[in-house]
C-alpha cells in the first residue's frame, strides 16, 4: 500500500436529486431546507487525497447524474449545505464551459480547496471554503457546461478567494474562453441579480 495523504479536514459527499420549486411547495410546504434534508442521499466520507480521487473516479460523470441534480462536498459535514446555514457567507460560481476544462478545472478546484491551498494563499490559513456543489448546467452554446459553486463561511474573503481561483486556472493553462468565475451573495432574492461576474481579466486587475 502506498502512503495516504490525509486531508486537514474530512469531507462528506452527498447527492441531491432535482428539487423544483413545485416539489418544495407541494410536498414540503415551501420549506427548501426540509426538502433537501429528506431528499439528500448520503454517499461517503473523504479523508485523504487518495480517497478524493478514487471517489471521483467511481462516481458517474456530472452529466450522467441526472438533470438538475447536485453533487455536494461538505467540510466535516458540519452544516447542512443551505444558504440559511451561512449567514455571513458568500459563494463563488465557477462555470466550466467545455472540455477539457470541465475535467481539469473541476480537478483543480477540488484539489486546491480540499488540499487547503486556497486557505493558505487567500485567507491567512483559515479554511473558509466549506461547501462545494457541482452540477451540470448545459446551455445552448455549451452542452457540456458544469457549474462548481464554492461556498464560503466568511464573505469578506470572497474576493481574494475568487482571485486565487482565477490565477490558479490561468497558471494551469486553461483557455480563458473555457470558464468564468463570479461572486454571489446568499441573499435568495438578490442572488440572481447580484452576481458579480469576474472574468479572468477583471478578477486579476
Ligand atoms: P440551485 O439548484 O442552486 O440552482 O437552486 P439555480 O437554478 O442555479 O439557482 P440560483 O438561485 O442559485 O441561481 C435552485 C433553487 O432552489 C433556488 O433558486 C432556490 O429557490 C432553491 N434553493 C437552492 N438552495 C441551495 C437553497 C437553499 O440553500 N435554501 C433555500 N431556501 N432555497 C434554496
Amino acid at each position: 500500500m502506498s502512503a495516504t495523504h490525509a486531508l486537514r479536514d474530512k469531507w462528506f459527499v452527498s447527492f441531491l436529486p432535482l428539487l423544483t420549486a413545485d416539489m418544495v411547495n407541494t410536498d414540503y410546504k415551501g420549506n427548501w431546507q426540509l426538502a433537501a434534508q429528506e431528499r439528500t442521499q448520503k454517499l461517503d466520507w473523504i479523508t485523504s487525497v487518495e480517497e478524493l480521487w478514487s471517489t471521483m473516479n467511481s462516481l458517474p460523470k456530472v452529466h450522467q447524474l441526472g438533470m438538475g441534480s447536485t453533487l455536494i462536498f461538505t467540510r466535516n459535514n458540519k452544516e447542512p449545505p443551505s444558504y440559511e446555514a451561512y449567514p455571513n457567507g458568500s459563494r463563488i460560481m465557477i462555470n466550466l464551459l467545455k472540455p477539457p476544462t470541465t475535467d481539469t478545472g473541476l480537478e483543480l478546484v477540488l484539489a486546491v480547496v480540499m488540499g487547503e491551498t486556497v486557505a493558505e494563499k487567500a485567507s491567512d490559513g483559515k479554511p473558509v471554503c466549506d461547501v462545494l456543489r457541482i452540477a451540470a448546467r448545459p446551455s445552448r452554446e455549451h452542452s457540456e457546461q458544469i457549474r462548481v459553486e464554492v461556498w464560503l463561511s466568511d464573505s469578506t474573503r470572497s474576493h481574494a478567494v475568487a482571485e486565487f481561483f482565477a490565477e490558479a486556472m490561468k497558471e494551469k493553462g486553461l483557455a480563458a474562453n473555457s470558464y468564468n468565475i463570479a461572486e454571489a451573495s446568499f441573499d435568495a432574492a438578490a442572488s440572481s441579480k447580484d452576481k458579480k461576474v469576474l472574468t479572468a481579466s477583471t478578477v486579476l486587475s
